[in-house]
């Protein structure tokens, strides 16, 4: 029974890896949270009577928090999810984003260095770190060209997991993983956008009341999307891999537009729609009563884009044996399918 600290527990990604661990393994789950003045636990509030679970304070900006947690629980696994993680932003709290994303890395890298350097270490990276990408698709040997502070701030803290792990021969890997998605998701992400508007089109139809229109940014960037739930998967497989520390690319393998989820989307709820106009004065129009359904504002758009990620997953998929489960088209209709009835 091994013990493993969790930072980021309550988000998609670190509640989902407490599922995973407390159903596929016997070990014990530790989760870091941060105070917040309105309690946000719903992601993990059902695990909280388990007797292989448990939380505790650790803000991973508080450079002595994180010095304490990790002398006074030593874990044999810490997983770091905690990030600010929406690249959205990061153009207004750069120093937020270089603190929580980077700086926070550092600290966790120093303590385990010094109290528990059996610790395995895994630190979350991103596809975002590729930024604007110089061939498709992108594997383990693309360059780092972030677009965003976001992006900058993850690719710093690769450089500096790798400096751990070769100066201290510390078990430190940081996944390049790409964006995966769910019904955790966080409601300002694209994909979990469109989800919940278009849910909520197809209430209001069904109620016979107004349509609300989505509104959105840039349509033709394209993702390589999963669902959040294969990825935690991969993430424990790097943890134990047999052939040593070792970063690895975790995607689906396509690409789509942002334009291609909200038809996919749509057309799942069945509800027939067509694009008229360009630019700013794009729209997205129902074919039976001609409302309006998506329509574009410049707010949603970014100071930098990256225009396309397609990973190549083939390097974990050979030697770590991890295959995706979910298609593209489940995703997008798992995440449509849970926003309508969270509605109902
Ligand atoms: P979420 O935004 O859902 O979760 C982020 C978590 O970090 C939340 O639990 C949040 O806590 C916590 N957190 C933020 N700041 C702090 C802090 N100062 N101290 C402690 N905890 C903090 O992200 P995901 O689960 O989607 O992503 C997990 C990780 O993977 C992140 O590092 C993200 O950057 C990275 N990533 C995600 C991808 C994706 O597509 N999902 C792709 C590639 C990388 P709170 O609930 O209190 O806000
Ligand atoms: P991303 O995810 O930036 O890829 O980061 P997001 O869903 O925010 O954006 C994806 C693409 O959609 C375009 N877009 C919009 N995005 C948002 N959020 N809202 C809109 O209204 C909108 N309209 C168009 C964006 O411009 C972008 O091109 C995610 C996060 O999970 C990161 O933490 C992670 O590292 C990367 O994925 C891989």
């Amino acid at each position: 029974m091994k013990k493993v600290l969790i930072t980021g527990v309550t988000g998609q990604d670190g509640s989902l890896m407490a599922d995973y661990l407390l159903k596929n393994t016997q070990n014990t789950i530790i989760g870091g949270i941060r105070r917040l003045s309105v309690k946000n636990h719903r992601n993990v509030e059902r695990l909280e009577n388990n007797h292989r679970f448990k939380l505790i304070d650790l803000d991973v900006t508080d450079h002595q928090n994180t010095n304490e947690v990790i002398l006074r629980e030593k874990p044999d696994y810490f997983i770091n999810f905690a990030a600010n993680s929406f690249v959205g932003n990061s153009w207004s709290m750069p120093v937020n984003h270089m603190e929580t994303n980077a700086m926070a890395v550092l600290y966790q890298l120093s303590a385990i260095s010094k109290f528990c350097p059996e610790c395995r270490y895994y630190n979350a990276g991103s596809s975002e770190e590729f930024g604007d990408v110089v061939n498709c698709p992108q594997d383990e040997n693309h360059p780092l060209r972030p677009r965003s502070p976001y992006g900058a701030s993850k690719a710093s803290a690769r450089h500096l997991v790798k400096v751990y792990r070769d100066s201290y021969n510390l078990y430190a890997v940081q996944g390049w993983l790409f964006n995966h998605e769910g019904t955790r998701r966080g409601e300002e992400f694209v994909t979990r956008k469109i989800s919940k508007a278009v849910a909520t089109i197809v209430r209001q139809i069904e109620k016979q009341e107004k349509i609300t229109p989505l509104s959105l940014g840039n349509l033709d960037s394209r993702r390589d999307w999963s669902d959040a739930e294969d990825f935690v998967e991969g993430v424990w497989l790097m943890l134990n891999n047999k052939l040593g520390p070792k970063d690895y690319i975790l995607s689906s393998g396509e690409t789509y537009s942002i334009r291609q989820f909200v038809e996919t989307c749509f057309s799942l709820a069945e509800i027939e729609c067509f694009w008229v106009g360009s630019g700013l004065s794009e729209k997205l129009i129902s074919t039976i009563k001609g409302s309006t359904l998506v329509n574009i504002n410049k707010e949603f758009y970014r100071p930098a884009e990256v225009e396309v990620l397609l990973g190549d997953p083939s390097l974990a998929e050979k030697e770590l044996n991890w295959k995706r489960k979910t298609d593209f088209e489940g995703l997008v209709k798992k995440m449509y399918k849970n926003d309508y009835e969270l509605l109902g």
